[in-house]
């Protein structure tokens, strides 16, 4: 991966860069052609000079930053002329837009700063494993001011999990400040993602850490995506996660259905943009594989023996609310009851999902806009609670007419 075939891209990229200056000399560029736009945006050359330019150096052209193209080693990078990918310290990954750019990716680890879009963070020595002691950080600067959000993409994330007790975090965490607060996590969570509020502004820098303890194999790889204030692809506010289309999968960090362990003291909103159209979402537990008896939603009780759903919370003390661990999602019921039962609820915990007390799994239905789910847990578990593995649920929007 990038360790063994650095020192090759980079002459590589030097290759590339020859071959750029010795053909263009050579080769006309079409009017009209649009790698040029790619590379360089629309607005590169007045329209009047376009017959001069032809023959200017290609690379005395300051670009704009253009698309994105994937390198071989599975890294999301920028396609950009290969001098900028050398010159901003970015690792060349290979020819992009038809040859014309070369797709550069920016990596960094303990005491990086963050500079341009789309830059990981990934451990020391990675793609290998660290078991180093210490905290690992590295600064975010905002790549413009306009820069509200950053979003992290857990590509890659394995580091030392939670206690087995209580499911604290104290050997490994991933702390983040500067930002919106976020809940520390620790264990293995690849695949997953988080927004985080980078404020209004040149605002203080975010900072992402790493802290690691005693010994582990750790990897961990992160994209840190800086997103415009007006961005279409900005989270709403207040939302850790937040997911676009009809139908996907949520689920807590560090869930796994045969290792995973529901991390402690979370708090925090998953948000599902409703699409247009669609008025109300369904929720069903995962499929669970792994275990005879499902342990998708295992969220508070003894996940080793069968455990019901509990549901409902506040100051109703008894057996079956949810007090200390649970999952929101507003006024949900049961979709398999006709008529549908009258009252809904709120709170949702216990070993089996479904929006009403017992040990039958059901499909849960919500019409309550914006659709989000929040989600709950205390820095207990035993002896009560033991051996939960969190939740994943899979969600399916409804169209309006078919709400209830
Ligand atoms: C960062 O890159 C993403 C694509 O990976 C793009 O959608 C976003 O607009 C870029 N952000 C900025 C601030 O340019
Ligand atoms: C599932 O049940 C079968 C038969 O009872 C048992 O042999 C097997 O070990 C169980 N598997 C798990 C993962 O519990
Ligand atoms: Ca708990």
């Amino acid at each position: 991966m990038f360790k063994q075939n650095l020192s090759e891209n980079i002459v590589f990229g030097f290759g590339l860069l020859l071959v750029f200056n010795l053909s263009f000399g050579a080769c006309k560029v079409s009017e009209g052609s649009s790698w040029k736009d790619m590379i360089f945006g629309s607005k590169w050359l007045p329209s009047a000079s376009k017959r001069e330019a032809r023959f200017l150096p290609i690379f005395s052209v300051v670009p704009v930053g253009a698309g994105t193209c994937t390198a071989p080693s599975g890294e999301q990078g920028n396609c950009i002329p290969s001098k900028d990918c050398l010159l901003r310290a970015g690792i060349p990954a290979g020819p992009c837009a038809g040859g014309y750019g070369l797709c550069c990716v920016f990596l960094q680890t303990c005491g990086g700063i963050i500079r341009e879009n789309s830059t990981y963070f990934v451990n020391p020595n990675h793609p290998d494993v660290y078991d180093g002691t210490g905290s690992c950080q590295v600064t975010v600067q905002k790549i413009h001011p306009d820069v509200c959000q950053l979003r992290l993409d857990f590509d890659m994330f394995s580091i030392a999990p939670p206690e087995s007790q209580n499911h604290v975090c104290n050997q490994d965490q991933l702390l983040v400040s500067g930002g919106s607060p976020i809940p520390t996590i620790c264990g293995s969570s690849a695949g997953d993602h988080m927004y985080i509020d980078a404020g209004l502004g040149q605002s203080n820098a975010i900072v992402l850490s790493v802290i690691t303890s005693g010994t582990f194999s750790r990897i961990w790889r992160i994209r840190v995506t800086q997103i415009h204030c007006g961005s279409l692809s900005r989270a709403d506010h207040g939302c850790l996660q937040y997911y676009t289309g009809i139908s996907g999968r949520v689920r807590s960090f560090n869930y796994n259905t045969v290792t995973g362990r529901q991390l402690s003291n979370q708090d925090y909103s998953i948000c599902i943009r409703a699409e247009r159209n669609f008025c109300s979402i369904q929720y069903n537990a995962c499929p669970d594989v792994e275990n005879n008896r499902s342990r998708s939603f295992t969220i508070s009780g003894n996940s080793n023996n069968p455990t019901g759903s509990m549901v409902g919370g506040g100051s109703q003390v008894t057996q079956n609310t949810c007090i200390n661990d649970w999952l929101l999602i507003g006024c949900m019921r049961s979709v398999d009851r006709i008529p549908p039962l009258a009252a809904c609820e709120d709170r949702v915990c216990g070993g089996t999902f479904s929006a009403e007390v017992g040990t039958i799994q059901r499909t849960v239905q919500s019409s309550v806009r914006p659709f989000r789910l929040y989600f709950h847990t205390d820095g207990v578990e035993a002896p009560t609670d033991v051996d939960n593995r969190g939740f994943c649920l899979d969600f399916v929007q409804q169209p309006c007419t078919n709400g209830f």
